[in-house]
This record gives C-alpha cells, structure tokens and sequence, in this order.
C-alpha cells in the first residue's frame, strides 16, 4: 500500500532555539491537504540564509523550526484540487510563490505575490500552511515550516503555488541551487540590475550568491567584472568564472569605494552587494559611477544598523534597487533555468564544492561559517 494518505515518519534536522545547532530527529509529516503536494527531497544545498534564521540576533523567528529552502525532490503524493503536479515528478520548492491571479503575480514589474505580503519580512512568512497548521510534528510538538519550503526534510509539504515541476532527466543534485543561490545571484544581475554588455561591473561577496551574480554579469557581456571579498580564498574560482579583478577590501590602506573609483576612472556601471550589511551596501553605492551607475542589494544582514544614503548620491544620477529571488517569476522561471542548465547557458557545477550525506549537515554549516565552502549539497 502507498504512502499517500498516511502520516510518514522520516529524517528532518530541526532548530529547536536561536544560537543552536541544527537537531537531526525523527518527524511526523502529514498528508497534503487542498493544493498542496507532498515531495520527498533527493538534494538540498545550504544557504547563509539557513544560518539567519537560527542567529541569536535575530528575534523574529518562531522555533521549532525546519529550516532549508534551496532543494529539489520528487512528488509523492497530491492533495485534493491539485492538477499540476503528480507522483513521480520532478520539482524544486519555491520560497518565492507564484499564484499567477493576484495583483503583483498579474504585474511584469514584480516576481513577489501576494501569499508573501502579510508580514514585512519574507524570511519568517510562509511558516504556516494556508490554514494555518503545520504539516510537521516532532516529539509531539508542531515544528513550523521555513519559507513555505523547509527542504531539511526528507519529505515536505508545500502549497501548489510554492513549487516548479522540471525535466525529468534533471540532475536533483545540481539543479537544487536553482532553488535558491544560484537564481538569486543570477537573475540580480540580468532582471534587476540589467547588466549590459561592455560594462563594468563590481560583485561584494563571492560566495554562492555573489558568484552566481558574477556568471550573470558574465552571460549578459560585461566586460570588465571587479570581484570583492575579505575572503582572499574565494579569488580562485572567482577569476574561473570571469572576475578581471580581485580585492581584498583588508588588503588595502584606502576604503574599497576609493580604490574602485580610482581603477575604473570614476566608478563601476553596476554594482551587486552580495554580502549583506551596511559597509558593503554603502561601498556598492558609492562606487557606481555619476551620471548612471546602478546598485542592487541582494545579501541581507541579521542586527545591521541599516544604509544610510546621501540624497546627493541620488541626485547625481546614481540608482538604487533590490532584488528576491532574482526577481524570476517562480513557476514561470525555474523550470527554463534548469533546462538552460541542461543545454549549458551556465555552469552551476562550478559553485557546488561538496557534497555530502544528510547526516553531515553540521559539517555543511561548519564549512560554510569557515568560509571554505561556496554551496554544500546535502543528499538523503
Ligand atoms: P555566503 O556566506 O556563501 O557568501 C557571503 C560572502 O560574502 C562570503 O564569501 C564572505 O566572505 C563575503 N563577505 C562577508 N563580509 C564581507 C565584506 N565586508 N566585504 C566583502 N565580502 C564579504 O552567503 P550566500 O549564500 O552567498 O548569501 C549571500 C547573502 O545573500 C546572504 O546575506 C543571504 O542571506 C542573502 N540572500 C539573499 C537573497 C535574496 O533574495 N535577496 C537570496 C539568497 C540569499
Ligand atoms: O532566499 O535566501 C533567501 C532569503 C532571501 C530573503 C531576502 C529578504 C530580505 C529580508 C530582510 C530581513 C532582515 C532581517
Ligand atoms: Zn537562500
Ligand atoms: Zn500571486
């Protein structure tokens, strides 16, 4: 008989509090319910935003909690009312929902919907399913959800409109990134910023997000592509993917802004903050070039004193805009992705340093608060 109707016990790592490090237990995982599709997760890769959330410093976070939100698996069973999807098929959750019918999924200016407005942060949306339960139970208690995805599971439930079905020769193990990191960084450059080609470019932080940023600044035609990080080790790859230059804003006797300007003869057309944090956020405004130059902040900071912007960076004809998720309509978008991975477009192997059992996910943490590592995938 078929798992489809039953609760199914299973693997997940759970935050039980703020400061802790992830508990792997047994869960509980009920059925779908209306519009929602159970999945069972082949891949999930970590990303710094899994360490956010369970970041003493920030208050906001409902535990337990399972995080994870960058994954990919197969159906195993739908919920009532629910016809995109069937068991056996391929897909990747999505944090970021797709309902098609509300005001912003209806706009081309927007990839956010209205599932995701009811509170003023996204990372601690979504925690709940529509009616308000959680599908997760642990030792008794509810356990929430993460993002509408919590892909640190080896089964999930997610509502219909949180999840993309892909090819069925996809490869889980790498097109897991597309969920998160890789979309992200990517879709910053060619939907938000909107990179052109001969441009120069500066990318803040080079981990998963930022390189991913970088392949994107690349694929559109930038010519020259300033890679900053304090992490001198992530110049390696960096240069492999296109980077022209590399600085380590700790290696320098002036403020990182003043060298960019200096070296580019005014300051960069696009700069991407993929580190999170008011210095890097400021270093990226100000080393956009007057008179046009862009800056899109994607990396997010947990306690940060927030930008503090001088109108005349503005007024001088400097921009400023952010990016989720790349700004891809989810369903629309991912799917496309991973077939422009199968055919080549990009190169997501390239950001994938290792991989490793599910069992070994503080390992994954460990390697990535180390810096060693750009993005972890964990395989169950
Ligand atoms: P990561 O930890 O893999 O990479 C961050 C990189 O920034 C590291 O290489 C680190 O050395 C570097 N860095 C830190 N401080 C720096 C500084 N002062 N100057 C230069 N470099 C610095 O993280 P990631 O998974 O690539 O995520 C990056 C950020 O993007 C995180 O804040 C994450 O929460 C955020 N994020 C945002 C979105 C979005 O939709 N906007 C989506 C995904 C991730
Ligand atoms: O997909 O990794 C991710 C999360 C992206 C979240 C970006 C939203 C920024 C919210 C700022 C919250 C800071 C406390
Ligand atoms: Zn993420
Ligand atoms: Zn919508």
């Amino acid at each position: 008989m078929g798992t489809n109707s039953k609760t199914i016990k299973c693997k997940a790592a759970v935050a039980w509090e703020a400061g802790k490090p992830l508990s792997i237990e047994e869960v509980e995982v009920a059925p779908p319910k209306a519009h929602e599709v159970r999945i069972q997760i082949i891949a999930t890769a970590l990303c710094h935003t899994d360490a956010h959330i369970i970041n003493p410093k920030f208050k906001e976070v409902l535990f337990p909690v399972i995080p994870g939100h960058e994954g990919a698996g197969i159906v195993e069973s739908v919920g009532p009312g629910v016809t995109a999807f069937k068991p056996g098929d391929k897909v990747i959750p999505l944090y970021t929902p797709q309902c098609k019918k509300c005001k912003f999924c209806l706009s081309p200016l927007t990839n956010l919907c209205q599932k995701l407005s009811r509170v003023k942060n996204p990372i601690i949306d979504q925690e709940l399913m529509e009616d308000k339960t959680s599908r997760f139970t642990c030792k008794g208690k509810p356990v929430y959800h993460f993002m509408g995805t919590s892909t640190f599971s080896q089964y999930t439930v997610v509502s219909d409109i949180n999840l993309a079905k892909v090819d069925d020769d996809a490869n889980l193990k790498k097109v897991c990134l597309i969920g998160c990191g890789f979309s992200t960084g990517y879709g910053a450059a060619i939907n938000t910023a909107k990179v052109t080609p001969g441009s120069t470019c500066a990318i803040f932080g080079l981990g998963g997000v930022g390189l991913s940023a970088l392949i994107g600044c690349k694929v559109a035609g930038a010519s020259r592509i300033i890679a900053i990080d304090i992490n001198s080790e992530k110049f390696t790859r960096a240069k492999a993917l296109g980077a022209t230059d590399c600085l380590n804003p700790r290696d320098l006797d002036k403020p990182i802004q003043a060298v960019i300007i200096e070296m580019t003869n005014g300051g960069v057309d696009f700069a991407l903050d993929c580190a999170g944090g008011s210095e890097t956020m400021k270093a990226a405004l100000d080393c956009t070039i007057a008179g046009g130059g862009s800056c899109t902040l994607i990396g997010v900071a947990i306690g940060d004193k927030g930008l503090t912007i001088s109108p005349v960076e503005l007024i001088m004809g400097r921009t400023i805009n952010g990016t989720f998720f790349g700004g891809w309509k989810s369903i629309d978008s991912v799917p496309k992705l991973v077939t422009d991975y199968k055919n080549k477009k990009f190169n997501l192997d390239a950001l994938i340093t290792d991989t490793l059992p599910f069992d070994k996910i503080h390992e994954a943490f460990d390697l990535m608060y180390q810096g060693k590592s750009i993005r972890t995938v964990l395989t169950f």
